[in-house]
């Protein structure tokens, strides 16, 4: 049996229960599979890919809080601290109550490549809780993120491991814990990204996942001879990450047409109005059914269906495995030529391999999602410095993080002889560096 398949039996067996996680290991080792053939005798010996998939530590906790009825209330906290070799563990908080041990060990490995891939010094780590922020009162949010802190205080530190938002996770959210974790250690450090502009955050850092989504499509679509200008693109989600690639597309002369939540999907021909999603879900938290009080002619639906719109490029940026094999062919049959995934894992691998087949260009999210982490380090950058850089400084480095990614994953995808695969060309990128750091590092 292949090295790289040894490897994915074991991380089945030793990891029963955890479908994402599986996922997410497969579609890695399976496309590092020319260079680990290449290394093998050494590798092996090394335990190269067991430690790889094996995360340094992962801390489980108890998160009592007390709810505005008086009842205590406890949910389960996670940090996985996946790979330091190069850099101090970095990536988000996701609170939602799908969370479990296995969804946060994939994004955790995940984050190991691509912060890699931003060039950047930073390790990779995912952290989160089955809390559930939607419905709950800012007080109740409040007292989960002071609590969830309270343990989570221990194994944290601006040089040793630095969260930031995701799934749930925001602007407030980070506030509190910033709060909390000042209160108690007290020390005014870099220790989470995603501050709020007046302690510490950086200017761009909230739009950046989603302009960076929209740099890179743009980038390989320019080395392609062509431009997002008059394109239509269908986006789902309507979060952090969905709203501002919805902004750029805009900026960059395309058309949004649709967003989603987990509730339904709004279909708006006449192009998604971007101050009527934000006044619905970044002021009045409230569901996309609102969107039909601002857009009388835009469709809003029930439940899923936002891949099944004619369009030409599709950004898949809500959740894992969003976008399945049946979606896949409704974009094939609707002739979108493009997709970009600004969330983690949204394509289910049949889907992925489907669109590959049928000539679609993939950029795979640990690609294509990567602004965000990036300017999370630029982040801590300023903290470090004491220093915070205009919103156009930012946004430049940024850009020429986005456009760097591009070129760094399609020459990786060429000099293996996967010309124009972007999931091979991202993980063997990704991999690459972290592999050269380990080895130095020794068996750490
Ligand atoms: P938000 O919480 O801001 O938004 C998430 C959006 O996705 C909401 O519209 C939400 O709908 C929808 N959604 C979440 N879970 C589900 C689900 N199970 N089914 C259907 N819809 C769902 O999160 P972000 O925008 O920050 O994150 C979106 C994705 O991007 C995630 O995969 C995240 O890991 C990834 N990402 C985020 C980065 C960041 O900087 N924030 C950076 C890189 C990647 P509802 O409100 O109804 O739940
Ligand atoms: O998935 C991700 O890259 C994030 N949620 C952002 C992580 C970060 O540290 O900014």
């Amino acid at each position: 049996m292949s090295y790289v398949d040894e490897v994915i039996d074991r991380v089945v067996k030793e990891n029963p229960c955890e479908p994402e996680f599986h996922q997410a290991v497969k579609e890695v080792l399976n496309s590092l599979r020319p260079v680990v053939e290449a290394n093998e005798e050494k590798y092996r010996r090394d335990a190269l890919l067991e430690r790889i998939v094996n995360p340094e530590r992962q801390i489980k906790f108890r998160v009592p809080w007390v709810d505005d009825k008086g009842q205590v209330q406890v949910n389960t906290g996670y940090r996985v601290q996946y790979n330091s070799a190069i850099g101090p563990y970095k990536g988000g908080i996701r609170l939602h109550p799908s969370v479990n041990l296995g969804i946060i060990k994939f994004l955790g490995f995940e984050q190991v490549f691509k912060n890699s891939l931003t060039g950047l010094p930073i390790g990779g780590g995912k952290g989160g809780s089955d809390f559930d922020p939607k419905g709950k009162s800012d007080r109740e949010v409040m007292a989960f993120c002071q609590s969830f802190i309270t343990e989570l205080y221990k194994y944290i530190g601006a040089d040793t491991d630095v969260p930031a938002g995701d799934i749930g996770t925001g602007a407030r959210e980070i506030g509190y814990m910033y709060g909390q974790y000042k209160r108690i250690r007290g020390v005014y450090e870099g220790v989470l990204t995603g501050k709020g502009l007046s302690y510490g955050g950086s200017l761009a850092r909230k739009e950046a996942t989603g302009y960076g989504l929209l740099y890179i499509v743009n980038e390989m679509m320019n080395c392609k001879g062509d431009t997002l200008q008059g394109k239509t693109v269908i986006v789902s989600g309507a979060g952090n990450v969905a709203t501002y690639a919805i902004e750029k597309a805009y900026q960059l002369g395309a058309k949004p047409v649709t967003c989603s939540d987990s509730t339904g999907w709004v279909y708006d021909p006449e192009g998604i109005d971007l101050a009527a999603l934000k006044e619905i879900k970044e002021v009045k938290r409230a569901r996309l059914t609102e969107y039909k009080n601002y857009r009388p002619n835009a469709e809003y639906h029930e439940g899923r269906g936002v891949w099944t719109v004619k369009a030409d490029i599709a950004l898949p940026c809500a959740t894992q495995n969003e976008l399945n094999l049946d979606d896949a062919k409704a974009l094939v049959a609707n002739g979108v030529k493009v997709v970009a995934e600004g969330a983690n894992m949204p394509t289910t691998q049949e889907a992925t391999d489907y669109l590959q087949e049928k000539g679609v260009i993939f950029l795979p999210g640990k690609a294509a999602n990567a602004g965000g982490v990036a300017t999370s380090a630029l982040e801590m950058s300023q903290n470090s410095e004491r220093l915070s850089w205009t919103f156009e400084e930012v946004d430049q480095k940024l850009q020429g993080i986005m456009a760097n990614i591009f070129h760094n994953i399609d020459n990786a995808a060429k000099k293996y002889g996967f010309e124009g695969n972007y999931v091979v060309g991202a993980n063997i990128a990704g991999f690459e560096k972290v592999v050269d750091a380990m080895n130095a590092q020794g068996i750490v």
